[in-house]
């Protein structure tokens, strides 16, 4: 199968006709999607977020910016200050109105950011204003942050950034889990984000099923890595470990996750890091989170060999990425066991059963370890599903010689595989990282 264009996906994803119109979208009464123009009007009724903009509107200067998959989102400018605005559409954005998509991605988006902020402050951008019927968020807007993708596709070394995403990763995970939370309350919180649906719908297909079949949505660097594909599609155990792990992501609510938690929902300069984006949020298996950003820095590892000028170009960057997964993992074990032992609310491992800590030290260990298979099971999937799913991202994508950029794609597969197929029996992150380094080293034996 080849590479397929944005327009020929459109084509496939065509909705039902009548009469040779395609059958439009319902939207529910008083939504509509805003242009610039309808972006000056909408924020010059609200007086708090004109105040923030200062002037008078025709003073405001607005440009739609979004790059992601699904939404529009608009930078206003005005002479006191800025914003960030973002709607959803009712359908996926880069698709176009063939594939419809629920327009309350916006209110589980704003519901799980009012959640981040409580628990990781600093961490998420503020958010000014939500209007449920627009269906559209007005946050801070974040400057002079870049999306980390980009900047890593340049090469840019963020210092602060393991720091910020373990304090963000503990907070959230387990500030939401059922070690935090009373049962009642964790329950009615998993009850309204069970209706996510159709978000937890695209990543059950695009990341658990649609790369290890045959699928219209499919694209990979073709032809080289037809043999990869096929090989893929063709592994029965590989189908059957990322089956559990597709299990795991429908049945287990253990915390509430971002649940697209990827170097393209992540905004940085050298000292900040704020986490945007969780539409994808619901209460799912902590490593998922987790593994989507491991895998997301692996597969950015891999890439760099395709955006060096020359060879070994990249080499301190590439020392650089391997020196933050083990920080962010290991930061990120210890500080949520530290979370675990302070005080806190939650029903499960009852500190009345736990009164000898000797044995909750072998129950965190424990939980700990089966976490790390989790993470490394996700962060697999999430590797194997943009190099061969529907939605590829920049770091692949932007290497314009294809026999390079399948040649990183090749290494990435090979890892992902090995990290899906070998979780439980991978004794630490830096057998991982070890494990990376060789597979670079040797070359894929993969096909
Ligand atoms: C149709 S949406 C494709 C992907 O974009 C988002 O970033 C998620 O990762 C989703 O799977
Ligand atoms: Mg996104």
């Amino acid at each position: 199968m080849r590479r397929a264009g944005r327009r020929e996906v459109r084509k496939r994803y065509a909705l039902p006709r009548q009469g040779g119109q395609p059958v439009p979208i319902a939207t529910p009464p008083g939504y509509r999607p805003l242009d610039e123009r309808g972006i000056v009007d909408y924020l010059a009724t609200l007086p708090d977020l004109s105040a923030r903009l200062g002037g008078a509107p025709g003073d405001w200067r607005v440009g739609e910016v979004g790059d992601g998959n699904l939404n529009v989102v608009f930078i206003v400018e005005g002479p006191a200050g800025d914003l960030c605005v973002k709607q959803a559409l009712p359908y996926v954005r880069v698709a176009g109105e063939s594939w419809p998509m629920p327009l309350e991605r916006a209110f589980f988006e704003h519901r799980a950011s009012t959640a981040q902020a409580t628990h990781a402050p600093g961490l998420v951008p503020r958010i000014h204003h939500y209007d449920p019927q627009l269906y559209l968020i007005a946050m801070e807007r974040l400057h002079p942050h870049v999306i980390m993708r980009r900047g890593m596709i340049d090469g840019v070394i963020y210092p602060s950034f393991a720091g910020h995403i373990v304090e963000y990763l503990a907070q959230t995970l387990f500030q939401t889990s059922d070690l935090a939370v009373p049962a009642g309350r964790k329950k009615a919180e998993v009850a309204v984000f069970c209706a996510n649906t159709e978000l937890c719908r695209i990543t059950e297909d695009l990341i658990f099923t649609d790369p290890y079949m045959v699928h219209e949505r499919n694209r990979w660097t073709s032809p080289q890595l037809d043999d990869a594909a096929r090989a893929i599609r063709g592994d029965a155990p590989l189908k059957r470990a990322v089956s559990q792990l597709k299990a795991r992501f429908l049945c287990d609510t253990q915390a509430l996750l971002h649940g697209d938690l990827h170097t393209g929902s992540i905004m940085v300069t050298e000292d900040d890091t704020r986490v945007i984006d969780p539409e994808f949020a619901f209460y799912g298996p902590i490593g998922f989170d987790v593994g989507k950003l491991i895998g997301n820095l692996l597969l950015a590892y891999f890439a760099q060999a395709g955006h060096e000028a020359g060879p070994g170009g990249r080499d301190a960057y590439r020392a650089w990425i391997l020196g933050i997964i083990p920080e962010i993992w290991n930061g990120f074990a210890a500080r949520f066991v530290e979370l675990w032992n302070g005080p806190r609310a939650g029903d499960a491992w009852p500190p009345a059963l736990f009164g000898d800590a000797g044995s909750l030290q072998i129950a965190q260990a424990d939980y700990m370890r089966r976490l790390f298979a989790d993470s490394l099971g996700f962060g697999g999937a999430s590797m194997i599903r943009r190099t061969l799913g529907f939605a590829h991202n920049a770091d692949f994508e932007r290497i314009a010689d294809k026999d390079r950029r399948a040649a990183c794609e090749r290494l990435n597969l090979q890892l992902a595989r090995e990290l899906i197929l070998n979780a439980a029996s991978i004794g630490s992150i830096e057998a991982v990282i070890e494990r990376a380094v060789e597979i670079r080293r040797e070359g894929s034996a993969f096909s």
